[in-house]
């Protein structure tokens, strides 16, 4: 199972990109690395860890409801050059960044004492009194770079490093590059945590001692330390992905991975998903109380509430997510270590039987189309708690800020992208096997299917889950012009990436076009052109060259 392997570590760059033609195309700028690396700090990198972004082709906002997604890692990648510092002290650090905008930094993890644990978490603490743990100081106010590095370190210091051993860090040097573009939807911020991670696991020669799952969930861990509240894609379609797949991600009852191959890309008529840059930046920790968060808390409300209309019944201060509640109303236990989530089959028809129950969330006397949603006193009367219970399980951990909670819109945009997530990997694997036959052809049919659901796709996330923006909208209408079987907004939205399928043989025209016609790419050309509008090409996940 690809969760189970070993984190791949190569000698050669052919090795870490898959094919002689990439590595020659990617080389000079591996070289440039080193080359900086040694100029800087005196001697070669003993390690180049590589954490590649990701394309979300379908399954938004559903991971932290622990649906299934469908992301696939792309070639735009973070490079963390890296290796042992022979001056500094036990576990200090030297961050450098290729990139001018970003300052070096310099740092220390220090042992702080555990603070003074609550009441309520007095017994489990007892057994850590006097505990110390590591500190490193990060800034969570302020979006820094060397935030992500120092994130990355954590989990290898708490997981490798415990205060109360003897063993210390070594102390390394580190010269950052990175062509996934920042705030795009892309997750440069999983990449940095996860080649972040790789660097201090490798210099502390601790590689061999997880799995590339294990990998997932401390750098979910990890990037936490960052306050991002993050779901668990970004990090497992970084670590996991399959070069020509895309990755079947589902988080319950545990993060399993699933790699989906993609005929669409080698069969003829082939087919490529176009990422294409909204230019709005979309920056997650800003808007965060009135976007992310808040669509976090809608839908766990709306689990609340949707149960019980459902007639299941929920403790008091449980705060289950869509996927739990679904779970348990089909009848399915869900005890840690279940052999599998729920077989696809089962989760569609659970779907489609939840989605004519979701129909009575409809906030009553509201016309169709004009959803007011609920007010803080109306959707706490439907959650069936008393307002300190309710403030207490779903807001007293989270900002949000809201007239009206849309938990109706929410809970069916979660339930329908689930299910249009199934039918997507369904129409891959049927392509798959439609591959396999002696001519080889893929029905068009297939293509146009993966289209009409990422354009229902989009759809849901303008309308329903109302985390697009005017320009995303317009970009996808520019593409759907242009030719594309189907374009959508992809990761947190509210500005970022577009991704669409296009026919290989219109990716010209079909760039053109939105050259033309989408206002902020006006007089772009050559490479700044190629940084906002690229085919991906599924790439694999994040690994470490080793140098000596
Ligand atoms: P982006 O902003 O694209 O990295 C975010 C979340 C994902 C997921 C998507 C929406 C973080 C780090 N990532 O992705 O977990 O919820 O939005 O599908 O917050």
């Amino acid at each position: 199972m690809a969760a189970e392997l070993p984190i791949p570590v190569y000698t050669s760059l052919t090795d870490v990109l898959g094919d002689l033609q990439t590595a020659s195309v990617q080389a000079s700028r591996w070289n440039d690395v080193v080359e900086e690396f040694e100029k800087r700090f005196g001697k070669k990198p003993a390690y180049i860890a590589r954490a590649p972004g990701r394309v979300n082709l379908i399954g938004d906002h559903i991971d932290y409801v622990l649906f299934g997604c469908l992301p696939a890692a792309v070639e735009q990648d973070i490079l963390f050059a890296c290796g042992p510092s022979s001056q500094a002290s036990a576990g200090s650090v030297a961050a450098h960044n290729l990139n001018p905008k970003f300052a070096p930094q310099n740092f220390t993890p220090m042992l702080k004492s555990a603070p003074i644990p609550s009441a309520t978490e007095q017994k489990e603490a007892e057994k850590a009194v006097n505990a110390e743990s590591w500190d490193l100081d990060i800034n969570t106010k302020e979006l820094r770079w060397e935030s992500y590095v120092k994130a990355g370190y954590y989990g290898v210091l708490n997981h490798f490093f415990p205060p109360s051993s003897n063993e210390r860090p070594v102390p390394i040097d580190i010269l950052v590059t990175g062509s996934v573009p920042a705030g795009s939807g892309l997750s440069s911020s999983a990449a940095m945590v996860v080649a972040s991670t790789l660097s201090f696991l490798a210099v502390n020669n601790k590689l061999g001692e997880l799995t590339k799952g294990q990998l997932v969930e401390m750098a979910m861990e990890n990037e936490q330390r960052v306050g991002v509240n993050s779901g668990g894609m970004d990090q497992a379609a970084s670590v996991i992905s399959m070069p020509s797949s895309a990755l079947y991600i589902t988080f319950f009852p545990f993060l399993h991975a699933e790699p989906i191959l993609l005929p669409v890309l080698r069969t003829n008529p082939r087919a490529v998903f176009v990422c294409a840059n909204s230019l709005v930046v979309s920056d997650k920790a800003v808007g965060a109380k009135t976007r992310y968060n808040l669509r976090v808390v809608e839908t766990l409300a709306g689990a609340r509430i949707l149960a019980r209309h459902l007639n299941v019944p929920l403790q008091p201060t449980e705060r289950p997510p869509l996927r739990i509640v679904l779970g348990r109303w089909l009848g399915y236990t869900e005890t840690k270590g279940q052999p599998s989530e729920l077989d696809t089959d089962k989760l569609k028809d659970g779907l489609k039987k939840v989605l004519a129950e979701v129909e009575k969330l409809r906030p009553a006397g509201r016309a169709d189309g004009e959803e007011l949603g609920l007010t803080m006193e109306e959707m706490i009367k439907e959650s069936g708690l008393d307002k300190k219970t309710f403030y207490e399980v779903y807001l007293s951990w989270v900002e949000v800020e809201a007239t009206h909670f849309q938990i109706y819109k929410r809970v069916k945009h979660v339930f329908e992208e689930s299910l249009r997530v199934i039918e997507f990997r369904a129409a891959c694997l049927r392509a798959a096997d439609a591959a396999q036959t002696p001519d080889g052809a893929l029905p068009e049919s297939v293509l146009r299917e993966l289209g009409d659901l990422m354009d229902t796709s989009h759809e849901s996330s303008s309308k329903t889950l109302e985390n697009s923006c005017p320009e995303v909208d317009e970009l996808v209408r520019i593409a759907k012009e242009a030719g594309a079987y189907g374009s959508r907004v992809t990761g947190a939205g509210w500005g970022g990436c577009t991704v669409s399928l296009v026919a290989e043989d219109k990716v010209d025209a079909f760039i053109e076009h939105l050259v033309a016609h989408y206002p902020a790419y006006k007089g772009l050309e050559g490479e700044a052109l190629k940084q906002v509008i690229f085919a991906t090409k599924p790439s694999s996940g994040a690994c470490v060259l080793k140098l000596e």
